[in-house]
């Protein structure tokens, strides 16, 4: 049976030796609750770092570990201590944190720390590749991880992968900063399904997928190196049950068995009236906006100063990642700034903050939950933030606000929250204010919705909506039926070329003989393919015919001189060998002057766009075209070309990031018909990469070979990914050797 393997850069389980005993105690972190019901399920396991490291443990130590984590179903992957320090600290955590939450003068790009960062996945992988089996499903979490899936699909094209990022992905402006934007992206793309929590950044995603690598999507689907990869978003819930159940427990609790906390904080509020508790909770982290809430608490009691003596922050911290120097700074900051307000404001009876940092027990936790007023969650970016969900889940007595960051995931499904933008302390302050005094019938109808939406959609339900799509995904096959040109296939044509005796390579130009330049005028062709073809051409029963859009001039320019046949203006004028030039249909190009005007306007305001003006076509390349750009205009430009086509009797072509306008009687399947028609080949092979050259393919007889460049939708019956490879193939098929 196949099994699902969890990948993530730490283990759901504590372990720690206690008087030389080693203890394993499963931690009961957000992602751990919503993967138990897979991890718990058949023989699936989680892969991950154990905590210790490797010179920390003796060789009995490591056996103890690995036996201990086995009875929880994990498998460790060991790390040093270096890993950790420039893995984790290093390259997760002060390039690519930083840079995914939009603090970009944080960022570090440390070339050690990227060559770990890439061991390390290495590391992971290898573990991983040890424990599947061909056709298991794995389910990579987070940043830590971003090259695994790819590294897992190199050596393993059967495995189902799932990647899920935790926290933002950033806008393309600032992902385009990374010096390793491509081997990132290229690692993900590994994935069947690539997860986010909000729309927001699947759609950054996309967007620096079609920038950085030029690629085409499709809605959500990205076409990447023979696959097709889902994008899509999956908020992630919380173990709605635990909470709320907890909080009812705790409500129920005689005095007696309550905890000191709880007591203290009853006491306060019975010393005074109306006292209120406004609560925080985060990891000490600068992404959650302590200093800005802080600063916030102390706006909010100046300008309304009647709550002075009233309302009390309570601010649970939990120390992060103190290894790293802004987390240092931000510590110190923030032990500053609560010093100086509770100094500057405090009186005997009030302080105005309590400040913990530490972390606190599960139960504790629920305390601070039940007893809370208001909830402040105002992270500065947040990839969700479960704080903002378990408020909610523990407010059992119908009350209870909770003011939320427009900067955290949360806020995409929280709408009922007084959400706040982070900064805006005058905001802040304002919804501090209605909070506190909201009525009771409101507070009730906003949670109400609220508790709603949160229960149904728990992290169970997140964990099973994903992997329901990720079987999805995997099942998604390319829309084609051509198949992959295979060496076997390749050498049956080969034997059926020596064997014929009227034999026709019928030749498109750009972006199969030749790559794309940014400049057409630029794919000039090479010694390379002058010399293979004609090398072809000496066989007396085999015709090259180059059959391209170029115009006229240009391929005579370029292969007059040779003994081609010559299909030009995507199939207008044909010259056959020793022949003259001659058109296909009679044809106008009177209607130029119409069109040309229109199209100038689009290349005036289109940077990197350009005309290229032919005899009877006019077309508008838009190759350097910023993608998004690019997708506007061209739908503006059809748009704006749809009347005059109509009454000139021209269409558009829509090519490889070129539009045309041309005649429409004209195209390269009439041509090829034409050429087909007037002598009897017992061998036709045609190759093309665009659009237009899919009219050849379908005209063509059913014997003939078509083959199309690169791996989308055709009618060719096979297909090679690259224009690179063309060359090669054609040397494969006549057995012409290399010069
Ligand atoms: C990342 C993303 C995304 C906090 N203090 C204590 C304690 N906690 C628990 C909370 C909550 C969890 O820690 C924190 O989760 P968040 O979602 O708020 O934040 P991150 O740790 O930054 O998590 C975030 C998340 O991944 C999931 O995808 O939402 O955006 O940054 O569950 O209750 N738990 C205990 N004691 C504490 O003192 N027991």
């Amino acid at each position: 049976m196949n099994k699902t393997i969890i990948v993530s850069n730490r283990l759901p389980v504590d372990l720690k030796y206690i008087e030389d005993k080693l203890i394993a105690k499963s931690s009961t972190g957000g992602l751990a609750t919503g993967m138990k019901s897979v991890h718990s399920e058949g023989n699936g396991i989680w892969v991950g770092w154990s905590g210790m490291a490797e010179e920390d443990m003796n060789e009995n130590q490591k056996l103890e570990v690995d036996r201990a984590l086995a009875n929880e179903k994990c498998v460790q992957v060991p790390l040093t201590n270096a890993d950790i320090d420039n893995y984790y600290y290093g390259f997760s955590n002060t390039a690519l944190w930083p840079l995914f939450h939009y603090f970009q003068a944080y960022t570090e790009f440390e070339l050690d720390h990227w060559k770990s960062y890439v061991e390390v996945n290495q590391k992971f992988a290898d573990v991983v590749l040890q424990q599947v089996n061909d056709g298991d499903t794995v389910w990579v979490h987070d940043y830590q991880l971003l090259l695994l899936p790819q590294m897992l699909r190199e050596k393993n094209p059967t495995l189902t992968i799932g990647f899920f990022l935790h926290i933002p992905y950033p806008s393309y402006e600032l992902f385009r900063t990374c010096p390793w934007r491509d081997e990132l992206l290229h690692g993900m793309l590994g994935a069947d399904l690539v997860g986010f929590h909000t729309y927001g950044y699947a759609r950054h995603f996309i967007s620096s997928v079609s920038r950085v690598k030029g690629i085409e999507v499709n809605f959500n689907e990205i076409s990447y190196d023979n696959r097709i990869i889902k994008v899509d978003s999956f908020p992630m819930g919380i173990d709605y049950d635990r909470y709320h159940n907890a909080a009812l427990e705790h409500k129920k609790r005689p005095e007696e068995s309550k905890s000191e906390l709880m007591k203290s904080i009853d006491f306060h509020n019975k010393s005074n009236d109306g006292s209120k508790l406004i609560l925080s909770i985060d990891r000490m982290d600068y992404t959650k906006g302590i200093p800005n809430r802080v600063k916030s608490f102390e706006y909010f009691l100046n300008k309304y100063p009647e709550y002075k003596g009233k309302v009390r922050l309570v601010m649970l911290a939990v120390p992060s990642r103190e290894n790293v120097a802004q987390y240092q700074l931000l510590k110190r900051e923030t032990d500053e700034l609560v010093g100086r307000i509770n100094g500057d404001l405090s009186t005997i009876s009030w302080t105005p903050i309590w400040y913990f940092y530490r972390s606190l027990p599960f139960d504790e936790l629920i305390d601070l939950y039940v007893a809370s007023d208001v909830a402040m969650v105002t992270p500065v970016r947040d990839g969700m933030n479960l704080v903002a969900k378990e408020y909610i889940a523990t407010r059992t007595n119908e009350n209870g606000v909770l003011i939320l960051s427009e900067m955290a995931g949360a806020a995409k499904e929280m709408h009922e929250a007084l959400i706040v933008n982070p900064n805006n302390f005058d905001q802040i302050a304002d919804s501090i204010k209605e909070a506190l005094e909201m009525p009771a019938e409101e507070q009730k109808t906003r949670l109400e919705a609220l508790q709603k939406r949160i229960s149904r959609y728990d992290v169970e339900r997140w964990a099973g909506e994903f992997l329901k799509s990720l079987k999805a995904a995997k099942d998604v096959v390319p829309v084609q039926v051509a198949q992959k040109l295979t060496p076997l296939k390749v050498s049956e044509i080969a034997d059926h070329y020596k064997l014929a005796t009227k034999k026709l390579f019928l030749l498109d130009y750009d972006g199969t003989l030749a790559g794309f330049k940014n400049n057409p005028s630029d794919a000039i062709p090479t010694q390379e393919l002058y010399d293979l073809l004609d090398k072809i051409n000496e066989d007396e029963t085999t015709e090259i015919a180059i059959i391209s859009g170029r115009d006229r001039k240009t391929l005579e320019g370029w292969f007059g001189h040779k003994n081609y046949t010559l299909v030009t203006d995507h199939g207008a004028w044909l010259r056959k060998v020793g022949a003259e030039w001659g058109m296909l249909d009679q044809m106008k190009s009177s209607w130029k002057e119409n069109i040309r005007p229109v199209i100038e306007s689009f290349t005036d305001s289109t940077p990197g766009s350009l005309i290229e003006e032919k005899e009877y076509s006019l077309a508008w390349h838009y190759r350097k075209v910023d993608a998004d750009m690019a997708a506007l205009r061209t739908m503006e430009l059809k748009h704006v070309l749809k009347s005059l086509l109509i009454n000139n009797a021209l269409s558009v072509l829509d090519g490889n990031k070129v539009l045309e306008v041309k005649n429409s009687n004209v195209n390269k399947g009439r041509a090829a018909t034409r050429l087909t028609n007037e002598t009897e080949y017992d061998f036709i092979f045609a190759i093309g990469d665009d659009w237009t050259d899919e009219f050849m393919f379908e005209e063509l007889p059913e014997s003939a070979y078509t083959v199309k460049v690169g791996n989308v939708k055709t009618v060719a019956s096979y297909f090679i990914n690259y224009s690179t490879e063309v060359l090669d193939l054609l040397r494969d098929i006549t057995k012409v050797q290399r010069q």
